[in-house]
């Protein structure tokens, strides 16, 4: 008796080690790069590599589990012919192998609590809106944009080029960005995909994320938390352009937007409508 659940064990043991050497690479060279954001900016290149390290440390529980069933299921089953059911055997408790699956389960879940803490904290804050005050500040010269959300559009100002506003979003390839997310009523969360940004945007909170773009092309802008009837519809696409494409593109915002621009309120990091325009 005891033999035989010995053989069972060493068999289980060594289709997760087999399988996990087998499946681990395909998981650190083929699916991990393919991962979710994807590589436009330095934080989705970051977040690329953690979801790539959940991958990892859950690849050799996923392959026990589904090893082990796939085990159970064959070893197991019932003899040819045989109509009874049949009971197994009237086992307590095994001591080893529950102290194996907590200690290592334990070890999995505090490493991927301090590995994600850390990830937060380092990285720029990871594309996460972090409040006004962020702990990770990017070292260099920064671009402020200020995204504002409200029922059911997200616009755009630039401080640094007369607090235009405007309605589409342009960003410089290489220029380190700080979003600076508020909103008008609802709460929105502006979700920038493929730039790995995703942040809250509050009516009187200045949140900041930061993101530098690595490459010229689009990205998807989606309003991530519901915000009433037309939620669905607040998307647009972003771009990203050449240093010398942004400066002529703005300029053509200021002109644009020229006769307009002294209606609109004073740059500020938040805005509190008036009373009659909260109540809708
Ligand atoms: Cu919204």
């Amino acid at each position: 008796m005891w033999s035989k659940s010995n053989s069972h064990g060493r068999r289980i043991a060594a289709i997760t080690v087999i399988g996990t050497a087998i499946v681990l690479p395909l998981v650190i060279f083929v699916l991990g790069p393919n991962m979710p954001p994807g590589k436009a900016t330095q934080v989705a290149r970051g977040q690329v590599t953690d979801n790539t390290v959940l991958l990892v440390v859950m690849t050799p529980f996923t392959v026990f589990i589904l090893g082990y069933l796939g085990y159970a299921i064959w070893a197991f089953r019932a003899p040819k012919g045989e109509t009874e059911l049949r009971d197994g055997a009237p086992i307590r408790g095994h001591m080893p192998s529950q102290i194996a699956w907590l200690a290592t389960t334990t070890a999995a879940v505090l490493f991927l609590a301090i590995f994600g803490t850390t990830e937060l904290l380092a990285n720029n804050g990871a594309g996460s809106g972090s409040g006004p005050n962020p702990v990770s500040k990017p070292s260099g010269p920064v671009l402020p944009v200020q995204v504002i959300g409200q029922q059911w559009e997200f616009t755009y100002r630039y401080p640094t080029y007369g607090g235009v506003e405007t309605a589409q979003l342009v960003l410089p390839v290489g220029q380190e960005v700080a979003f600076h997310v508020t909103s008008l009523d609802a709460v929105h969360s502006f979700w920038a995909y493929e730039l790995g940004v995703k942040a809250d945007a509050n009516p009187g909170v200045d949140n900041i994320a930061y993101v530098k773009p690595a490459k010229v092309g689009t990205f998807q802008i989606r309003c991530a938390e519901l915000c009433g009837l037309w939620h669905g519809y607040m998307f647009d696409t972003g771009r990203i352009v050449s240093t010398s494409d942004f400066k002529t593109w703005i300029a053509g915002e200021r002109t644009a937007f020229a006769g307009i621009m002294k209606y609109l309120p004073k740059y500020s990091t938040s805005y509190s409508p008036d009373p009659p325009y909260r109540a809708g």
